[in-house]
C-alpha cells in the first residue's frame, strides 16, 4: 500500500541535516557536553537535578509539575535537590550502600521522584515497580533482585509478601503509618529530621543505576540492568528526538514502572532541565486533553493504545480544548497505525512521530525526527551513532525489503549491561556482534524500518509486555485449571489482548462464574493487565513431544490461519 508520506515542516528543529550528522557523529564528542567529562566520575542524579539546582538562573524553575485529581504541586529544581538529599540521608542512616537494590512500589507522586533520585545519589540501584502489580509480581521481582529496601504506601503494603523476602531489611512507608515494628520507616518523620545536604556518591559510568523487570516468552520476568552511562543517550535523544528546548513543558504519559517512564519520564527531560508534567490518576480522554490544555504542554510523548482511544473518543472533544501550546508529539510501545497519524494531522494539525526501542536498549534507537519525512507505518531511521539492520538467524545482514530479525550493532551507550543473575540469558541476545531484538522488520531502500511483529511469544497488550509463561503459571495455580496456553489475540484498540486456553481438572464444570473466578484469580494474583480478557476451555492443550505448549498452533487456530509445521506435535 502506498501511504501518503508526510513531509517535515519548516522549523527550528534541534537536529537538522540528519544524514550529515549521522556520517560525522561520535558519542565521544558528545561527552564534552557533560560536567563529568574531566573527572570521569558521575552521578545521573547530579546531572538531572543538582546541576540545575546549582545554577542561579535555573534553581527556581519548576522541575516537576505534578497534578492528580486530588492533589497539585510544583517542585523546583532546588526543592527537588533538597528533597532527594534528605531521602539519600534517610537511606544512609539505614545502611544503604552503593550497589544495593532499593525498590519503589507506589503511585506517581512528588515523593516518588524525591525517593528515586535519593536512591541514585547513594549509588544504590533503583527498581521501580508498577503500582498495579499484585503479590506474585511483587514477590518475583523483590526475590530475584534481593532488594534490601522497599519504598511503598500503607495501601500497597498488603501486596508485599514480607515473609517470603529474607533480604528485605526495611520498608519505608509513604503516607499515614500505623506500623510500629522496627522494620518500618516513616517517610514523613524521617524526612523532617534529615539534613538537606548530601555528598553525592560519585560513581563510574559503568556502575549500576536501574533494574527494570521485563517479560520474555519463557521463565519469570528478567531484571534488565542499566548503568549511569545511559544518560549520554537519554541526553542525545532528548535533543534530537524529543527536540527539547529551554522553555518546553514536557509530558510523558508512561508510568516509571516501565522503561519509558524512567528514560523519558525522568532522565531525558531533566537532563535538559525542562519542566516535566506528571499526571497521576487514570486515563480518560477528558482528563488527558484537560492536562494538555491546563499545563500548556508543548512536547508530548505517549503510546498508540492511548492515541487509539482518543481517536475513538472523537474530534468534538478535541475542539473543546485549547491545545495551541502543543508543538511536538511522539509515540512508543507498539506499532503506530497510519490511520492514527492521519487523524493526528486533522485533530492537532501535528505529525505523530513513532519511536522504537525496548527495555533492554535503554533509550530510543529507531525514530522519526522532526526534520525528516514521515512514512506512516514505519518506525523511522536509526539515530546518529546507532547502526541498525535486518539479519538472518546467523547474524548476516539481508537486503532491503526482506523480512528478518531487527538487529542493532552492539555498543550504543544506553544498552543494558546484564540480565540480573542470568548471564546466559544476556548472551543469548547477541549473535555475530548484533543485538537481536526479537522483533521482525524490514528496511526499505531509503533506510526506513518497518515493524512486522514479534518473533517470540511475548504479548504486547496496550503497550505492555506480558510473558505468556507468567500468565500460564498463574492460571494453573487455580484449583480448577489443569493446563493453560496463552496467546496474544489482535485487538483494534489494545493492539493485542490476552487469550487463554485451559483444560479443567476432574470435578469442575465450565460455567461463566468459574471462568470469571479464574480471570479474577490472575488479576488479583499477578496484575490487571496480565489477566486474560478471553478464556476458552478445551479438551487438551497442544504440546510438543518435549512438553512445550505450542502457542503458535493455538494462535493459528484462533486466527483461522494455516497451522504450518506440526511434526513436533505430541500425539
Ligand atoms: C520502550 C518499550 C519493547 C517491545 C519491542 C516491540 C514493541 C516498541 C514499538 C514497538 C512497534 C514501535 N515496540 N516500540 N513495536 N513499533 N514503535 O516499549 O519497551 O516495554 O520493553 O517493549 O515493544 O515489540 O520489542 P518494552
Amino acid at each position: 500500500m502506498d501511504m501518503q508520506r508526510v513531509p517535515a515542516r519548516e522549523g527550528d528543529h534541534n537536529l537538522q541535516n540528519y544524514e550529515k550528522v549521522r556520517e560525522t557523529f561520535s558519542w565521544d564528542d558528545l561527552k564534552k557536553n557533560f560536567s563529568w567529562n574531566e573527572t570521569g566520575k558521575v552521578n545521573i542524579a547530579h546531572e538531572s537535578v543538582d546541576r540545575h539546582a546549582q545554577d542561579p538562573t535555573k534553581k527556581d524553575k519548576v522541575a516537576l509539575l505534578y497534578s492528580a485529581p486530588d492533589r497539585e504541586e510544583k517542585v523546583t529544581f532546588a526543592e527537588l535537590r533538597k528533597q532527594s538529599n534528605q531521602f539519600a540521608n534517610v537511606l544512609k542512616k539505614h545502611h544503604i550502600e552503593k550497589g544495593d537494590r532499593v525498590f519503589l512500589f507506589m503511585p506517581r507522586s512528588p515523593e516518588f521522584y524525591a525517593a528515586f533520585f535519593g536512591i541514585l545519589k547513594t549509588g544504590a540501584i533503583a527498581g521501580p515497580l508498577f503500582e498495579a502489580f499484585m503479590e506474585q509480581a511483587v514477590r518475583d521481582r523483590l526475590q530475584d533482585s534481593e532488594a534490601k529496601m522497599l519504598i511503598t504506601t500503607p495501601d500497597l503494603l498488603e501486596r508485599v509478601p514480607q515473609d517470603d523476602l529474607p533480604n528485605l531489611e526495611k520498608i519505608v512507608l509513604v503516607g499515614k503509618n500505623t506500623e510500629t515494628s522496627g522494620k518500618f520507616i516513616d517517610y514523613l518523620k524521617e524526612m523532617e529530621v534529615a539534613s538537606n545536604e548530601f555528598d553525592v556518591e560519585w560513581v563510574d559510568l559503568e556502575d549500576g543505576m536501574l533494574l527494570h523487570y521485563t517479560s520474555g516468552s519463557t521463565g519469570k520476568p528478567k531484571g534488565v540492568y542499566h548503568v549511569h552511562n545511559a544518560m549520554i543517550q537519554h541526553y542525545a535523544t532528548g535533543d534530537w528526538v524529543l527536540d527539547l528546548k529551554e522553555d518546553d513543558v514536557y509530558w510523558c504519559t508512561a508510568d516509571p514502572g516501565w522503561v519509558t517512564g524512567t528514560s523519558y519520564g525522568i532522565f531525558a527531560p531533566w537532563l535538559h532541565g525542562v519542566t516535566n508534567v506528571i499526571r497521576g490518576g487514570r486515563f480518560s480522554p477528558e482528563d488527558w486533553y484537560g492536562t494538555l490544555e491546563r499545563e500548556k504542554v508543548t512536547v508530548w510523548y505517549t503510546a498508540p493504545t492511548a492515541l487509539r482511544m482518543l481517536v475513538s473518543a472523537g474530534e468534538d472533544i478535541v475542539k473543546k480544548h485549547d491545545l495551541s501550546s502543543l508543538r511536538h508529539i511522539m509515540s512508543v510501545g507498539e506499532p503506530l497505525n497510519p490511520e492514527v497519524i492521519t487523524w493526528g494531522l486533522k485533530a492537532f494539525d501535528l505529525r505523530i512521530h513513532d519511536t522504537w526501542w525496548m527495555t533492554e536498549t535503554g533509550a530510543q534507537l529507531i525514530v522519526n525526527i522532526p526534520s525528516e519525512e514521515i512514512r506512516p507505518g514505519s518506525m523511522g531511521k536509526p539515530i546518529p551513532g546507532v547502526e541498525a539492520s535486518i539479519v538472518d538467524n546467523e547474524g548476516n545482514e539481508i537486503p532491503p525489503n526482506q523480512m528478518g530479525n531487527l538487529a542493532i550493532k552492539a555498543g550504543w551507550p544506553s544498552m543494558m549491561r546484564a540480565i540480573w543473575k542470568n548471564p546466559s540469558k544476556y548472551d543469548s541476545y547477541f549473535v555475530n556482534g548484533w543485538y537481536v531484538s526479537g522483533d521482525s522488520a524490514y528496511r526499505d531502500e531509503d533506510g526506513y524500518f518497518w515493524f512486522q511483529g514479534r518473533l517470540d511469544d511475548v504479548i504486547n497488550t496496550a503497550g505492555e509486555r506480558v510473558g505468556p509463561f507468567e500468565v500460564e503459571s498463574k492460571l494453573i495455580e487455580h484449583p480448577a485449571v489443569a493446563e493453560a496456553g496463552v496467546i496474544g489475540k489482535p485487538h483494534p484498540e489494545r493492539g493485542e489482548i490476552i487469550k487463554a486456553f485451559i483444560t479443567l481438572n476432574d470435578g469442575y464444570e465450565e460455567s461463566s462464574e468459574l471462568l470469571e473466578d479464574i480471570r479474577q484469580f490472575v488479576k488479583t494474583g499477578l496484575s490487571a493487565h496480565a489477566a486474560p480478557r478471553e478464556l476458552e476451555v478445551r479438551e487438551s492443550i497442544p504440546k510438543t513431544r518435549s512438553g512445550k505448549i505450542m502457542r503458535r498452533l493455538l494462535k493459528s487456530w484462533e486466527l483461522g490461519l494455516p497451522t504450518g509445521d506440526t511434526s513436533t506435535l505430541e500425539e
